[in-house]
């Protein structure tokens, strides 16, 4: 932009949005929480993963993470400080049910569930809508341990810890989300292994991505019964699928990973099928025989309002095997295509700006995934649970005080939210979104050395500080507007 635009652009008013949008931030349960034995819990698939050597960078755990089981209260005031209206975490299924089997779901842990009760008590006390998520990946050992997501059992004792919640907060969160990502959780866990369980098996990926939408299902009618004035969710990590040109062969690649990345669990939830070119592509894989023939109905349970998580953008290449695969992994998208879908697609690496995860920037990938929604699912309502970035961050003193100038995470948030901004102004119900994430944290298989939070963690104090993208988010809320630069 010259000089002359960023005037004109500072002059021009702020992008309103709708009266009531939520403005949330979000965290997950086992990134955040630490005191990974405290009050009854048991182990999750992911303490098992982190401990186990070679499969976290640095030998990274969550078994302190931010703390903030011990010190919620501290970042509640921090949300305050924000002015969040919303609030979305995760529960921790060993904590809820400690001696889940594949059998039978075991004895309610009072201290598991109290947490999260007070956790509601105290966000609304504070003015912030709690929005539920009942599954962020830590899965109880044992599930795992009798086949995890390959088991249809674990579907089961999912809808049943379903209920549990719902019976226990049902009367005080307004929106529950049943499962967050439930591609990470097959393919990233059971296909390529770089998540918890490990596992590097085709066949039990496609075989988790089906149990997971019947978990999903079981959970709705589970929330139906439990809590009846509950919203009712599920948050998606979809790609914004682009060919890398437009031929034939490019459009087909990129066909294949719509169909495993988004399609796969946007059909049977949304319209109660499975797409019928994956189950073609999938067929030398397995013919999906574990597909029971009642699931489908409960699968497409009517839901109130669909959560998109979005990151960057995903561009596919035909795979012509003259040279080395190209896998630029744009958030782990590679783990979908040599497993399963053939090994005839590639994502080619892009120019560009891209975050500390190497993944590219494109905020219209955002603006069109919504749009997509709203053409292909009108009048279901949507939420962007998840939009971030990881900057490598660097403390500054400044007059005695600690300083985060992390310009670039500001910009980030800015145009995403334009793009948000222009998607409701062309017509796509969105209700809400909430920045990734309101905590430094523990990225999975990166360990602590990746940071999204908008608030700095200092891993050896645990000290809290926000950085300025954290007063950027602020100022957007108070204002319920998004400058048209950053200011
Ligand atoms: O940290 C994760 C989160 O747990 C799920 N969505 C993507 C985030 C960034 O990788």
């Amino acid at each position: 932009m010259t000089t002359q635009h960023v005037a004109a652009a500072q002059a021009a008013p702020a992008l309103s949005f709708p009266e009531g949008f939520l403005w949330g931030s979000a965290t997950a349960a086992y990134q955040i929480e630490g005191a990974v034995a405290e009050d009854g819990r048991t182990p999750s698939i992911w303490d098992t993963f982190a401990h186990t050597p070679g499969r976290v960078a640095n030998g990274d755990n969550g078994d302190v993470a931010d703390d903030h089981y011990h010190r919620f209260r501290e970042d509640i005031a921090l949300m305050v400080r924000l002015g969040l209206t919303s609030y979305r975490f995760s529960i921790a299924w060993p904590r809820i049910t400690p001696e889940v089997t594949a059998e039978r779901l075991g004895p309610v842990n009072p201290a598991g569930l109290g947490f999260y009760s007070t956790l509601v008590d105290e966000l609304l006390a504070a003015g912030i809508t709690p929005s539920v998520t009942l599954y962020h990946w830590d899965l109880p050992q044992a599930l795992e341990d009798a086949g995890g997501w390959t088991n249809r059992a674990t579907a089961e004792r999912f809808g049943e810890y379903a209920e549990v919640v719902a019976g226990a907060l049902g009367d005080r969160v307004p929106v529950f989300i049943t499962l967050n990502e439930p591609w990470c959780s097959a393919f990233l866990g059971y296909a390529s292994g770089v998540h918890a369980p490990g596992r590097t098996d085709a066949v039990a990926a496609l075989t988790a991505v089906h149990h997971l939408n019947l978990a999903h299902g079981l959970a709705v009618a589970a929330l139906r019964r439990a809590a009846p004035a509950a919203k009712v969710a599920i948050t998606l990590n979809l790609a914004w699928v682009t060919p890398e040109t437009a031929s034939a062969a490019d459009a087909d690649a990129a066909r294949r990973i719509d169909g495993l990345q988004n399609r796969v669990f946007l059909d049977p939830i949304l319209r109660g099928t499975y797409p019928s070119d994956v189950l073609a592509d999938t067929a030398s894989v397995t013919d999906w025989s574990f597909v029971a023939p009642a699931d489908l109905a409960v699968i497409s349970a009517p839901i109130d309002a669909l959560g998109v998580n979005y990151y960057s953008p995903t561009i596919v290449r035909h795979w012509t095997r003259e040279r080395p695969k190209e896998s630029a992994d744009g958030h782990g998208d590679s783990a979908t295509s040599p497993w399963v879908a053939g090994e005839d697609a590639e994502f080619p690496t892009q120019n560009g700006p891209k975050t500390d995860m190497g993944w590219g920037i494109d905020p219209r990938g955002l603006r069109e995934l919504l749009l997509r929604l709203h053409r292909e699912h009108p009048g279901l309502q949507l939420m962007v649970t998840e939009n971030g970035a990881a900057f490598p961050d660097t403390v500054e003193n400044v007059d005695g005080d600690r300083c985060i100038n992390d310009v670039a995470r500001s910009e980030y948030l800015r145009t995403h939210l334009v793009a948000v901004h222009e998607a409701i102004a062309e017509g796509a119900p969105v209700v809400g979104y909430y920045v990734w994430s309101l905590l430094d944290n523990f990225e999975w298989a990166y360990g602590y050395g990746k940071r999204f939070g908008i608030i700095h963690v200092e891993y050896t104090t645990l000290e809290r500080t926000l950085k300025d993208s954290a007063l950027f988010y602020a100022e957007v809320i108070r204002s319920n507007a998004v400058p048209r630069v950053l200011p």
